[in-house]
């Protein structure tokens, strides 16, 4: 059994680290902990176990072994992973069906405290799939709409509206290749009944429809969530907002939303502010009540009203730890069954509210939009009511401030302003070398690498490599937590050229573009980018790579799919769910090789999986090189740029004054 780790080897974060000495301290157990006393299945890890019929399971750890059907390790591998990103996309494409049914309750006037907020995104939208927006009113066309959202779910031939958005000649690739989803349920079910017992047997044939799966999610559920998340809630633009376990405040009723869905954690942050809410929670000795979130239901309205982040997935446990909690309301996805327990070692009351999700143990309080409002402030006064429980606590005295609210829209306005936004200041800076390329960090903590180390410490190198940052999910909360999210905190640690494309639009080096189901974003941005001009005429030709450095999600797995598909070059931290058999780069290694270079070969993305940070690093720059050479651009050169601006002042501030003044205006005084 190997040793525990000790805080600092389990967490990069300092507060993280004061909530582990003090679960040691109260002898309480914690995913950390937990992935220590458990080492991973060395035969289910890789993808060598099969258990998908009675006949099993079988687990082939020989050469050449195969089955009791007969099934190969490619087969097996093949099989595994596809279901994996099957049920990924199935929960970012669920939560995306319920925003449509959402959208349709909004425009019908049934669903309390809910309004059409960004009515020029909903007709920007609507535009793009020829529904008439001229003379209409914004429930008329919410309306058709979300009828053209809800139909993308079951609609079982053709292709999915939303994949019109993609690059032409990508658009065609998928065509060619026969992965143009049909519709999202569809490919999710298929993936099923492919890797039922005695179906699908040819590896790479089973991996071909694990891209139509991931795209039904990129292209289809997960686009039609950001699109809704924005018309009702508003689309993002920069916000101050804070992050880390010191966002809980002494004196308050500390209510954290965890899970994914923005339409319950929106209603709780309207409830919060209600004044009758407010007086409650002071009846109850408490000085109001302090909202904060974890995950991505955290990010949704952290981009839109600034409401303060606990922290990201391997904090929902040491949020807890605090002791001042009173209650973690949560929705779906991303919940640690722990929490119930863990709960009831304090005060801390843990509220399902999905219809789709309960946990053993917690309290259940439904969710319903028509009366959305009233069920926000009754989840509220269960919280305000649990304060006087409170007992000892402790909360991390560490925070950090970060702007997030980077959507694609507000990317275009800000690099040219409202009469000529446009990606072309973005495009020039990427084709003169000024920023090298762009790396999209994404995706989990976990607990089997130090928390958010593989994170930070890449984002930092490659800032340095004046590569620019766009970030979701837990990988953005990680940056936020140390600052990166802030225009000039981070900026003398990034490159020369970055720093003068920061300095000049007034932006920090990491963008925070929203949740996990907002990577969508990021496919919209690169399209943008591709239409813009002069970096190719397809996706896959763009200097940029994306990154899940702390992966543990199916849905993870699922974008990268999504990604790949749509052309980039997708690197996973941790651990390979098919590399199959240790030291054996045979026959066991066909799936390893079909998702990198076979899917290369086709999309021009690929999948790999890299878990040294050096060698990721290295990885991304060599892309991303390599992609500027193909466009013919100059290469990479850090000592061009960085000589103007800001930067430039500073340099001359150092020097004696007369130097400066010669510097600045020539000649001798
Ligand atoms: Fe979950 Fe989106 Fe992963 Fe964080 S990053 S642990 S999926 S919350 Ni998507
Ligand atoms: Fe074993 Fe084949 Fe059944 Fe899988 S499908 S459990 S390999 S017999």
């Amino acid at each position: 059994m190997p040793k525990p780790r000790t805080p600092e080897q389990q967490s990069s974060d300092p507060a993280a680290q004061e909530m582990l000495q003090r679960a040691e301290k109260l002898g309480i157990s914690t995913a950390f902990s937990r992935a220590d006393d458990m080492a991973p299945c060395n035969i289910g890890g890789p993808g060598m176990c099969c258990k998908l019929c009675g006949m099993g399971p079988c687990r082939l750890t020989k050469e050449g072994q195969t089955g009791v059907c007969g099934a190969t390790i490619d087969t097996i591998q093949a099989r595994n992973l596809v279901r994996a990103i099957a049920a990924g996309s199935a929960a970012h494409s669920d939560h995306g069906r319920d925003m449509a049914f959402l959208l349709k309750a909004v425009a019908h006037g049934e669903a309390e405290g809910y309004m059409l907020r960004d009515i020029a995104k909903l007709r920007r939208v609507a535009a793009i799939y020829d529904i008439p927006i001229d003379g209409r009113a914004p429930e008329e066309i919410a309306n058709d709409l979300a009828d053209l959202y809800i139909a993308q779910f079951g609609q079982q031939s053709g292709e999915l509206a939303p994949v019109r958005r993609a690059p032409k000649k990508r658009q065609q690739i998928w065509r060619e290749q026969g992965v143009v989803p049909r519709g999202v349920d569809r490919e999710v079910v298929e993936s099923l009944h492919r890797t039922h017992m005695g179906d699908d047997q040819d590896a790479e044939h089973i991996l071909n429809h694990a891209i139509r799966t991931g795209l039904a999610d990129g292209w289809g559920g997960s686009m039609i969530a950001t699109d809704i998340s924005d018309i009702l809630f508003g689309t993002p633009a920069p916000i101050v907002g804070q992050a880390n376990l010191g966002v809980l405040k002494a004196n308050m009723v500390n209510v954290i939303v965890h899970g994914h869905e923005p339409t319950l954690s929106q209603m709780i942050v309207a409830a919060s502010q209600d004044p009758e809410i407010i007086a409650y929670a002071k009846a109850a000795g408490a000085e109001g009540i302090n909202l904060s979130g974890i995950c991505c239901t955290a990010n949704e309205i952290l981009v839109r009203q600034g409401i303060p982040v606990a922290g990201n997935f391997l904090h929902q446990e040491l949020a807890i730890i605090t002791g001042a909690v009173e209650a973690v309301v949560v929705d779906v996805q991303c919940i640690m069954q722990a929490l119930v327990e863990l709960a009831a070692k304090f005060h801390t009351k843990i509220i399902t509210t999905s219809p789709k999700v309960r946990i053993k143990g917690a309290k259940h309080i439904q969710f319903e939009e028509h009366k959305a409002l009233t069920i926000a402030k009754e989840i509220l006064r269960t919280a305000i009511d649990n304060y006087q429980y409170r007992g000892e606590i402790q909360i991390p005295d560490i925070r950090a401030d970060l702007v997030p609210g980077f959507s694609h829209e507000y990317i275009n306005y800000m690099l040219g302003g409202t009469y000529r936004g446009s990606f072309r200041p973005l495009n020039d800076a990427i084709m003169s070398g000024r920023i090298r390329g762009v790396a999209a960090i994404v995706g989990c903590n976990n607990p089997r690498t130090t928390q958010d180390y593989v994170h930070n410490y890449v984002a930092r190198e490659l800032l340095k490599q004046d590569v620019l940052l766009v970030q979701t999910g837990c990988g953005a909360i990680a940056s936020g937590k140390i600052g990166l999210l802030l225009g000039e905190a981070g900026l003398d640690q990034v490159g020369p050229g970055l720093r003068e494309i920061c300095e000049t639009v007034g932006i920090p080096p990491v963008l925070h573009m929203g949740s996990c189901v907002d990577n969508t974003r990021i496919l919209t941005v690169l399209t943008q980018v591709v239409e813009e001009g002069g970096l190719g005429d397809d996706i896959d030709q763009v200097p940029a790579v994306g990154l899940a450095p702390e992966w543990m999600s199916e849905k993870a797995l699922a974008i990268a799919t999504y990604c790949v598909a749509s052309g980039a070059y997708v690197i996973f931290g941790g651990a390979s769910p098919v590399s199959g058999m240790p030291d054996k780069v045979s026959d066991s290694d066909a799936v390893l090789k079909y998702i990198s270079e076979g899917w290369e070969k086709i999309y021009g993305g690929k999948l790999e999986f890299i878990p040294d940070p050096d060698e990721m690093i290295q990885a991304v720059l060599q892309h991303i090189d390599k992609k500027r050479a193909a466009l013919g651009l100059p290469a990479y050169d850090p000592k061009r740029f960085g000589q103007s601006g800001d930067a430039r002042m500073r340099q001359l501030e150092q020097l004696p004054l007369a130097e400066r003044q010669a510097a600045l205006y020539g000649g001798k005084k």
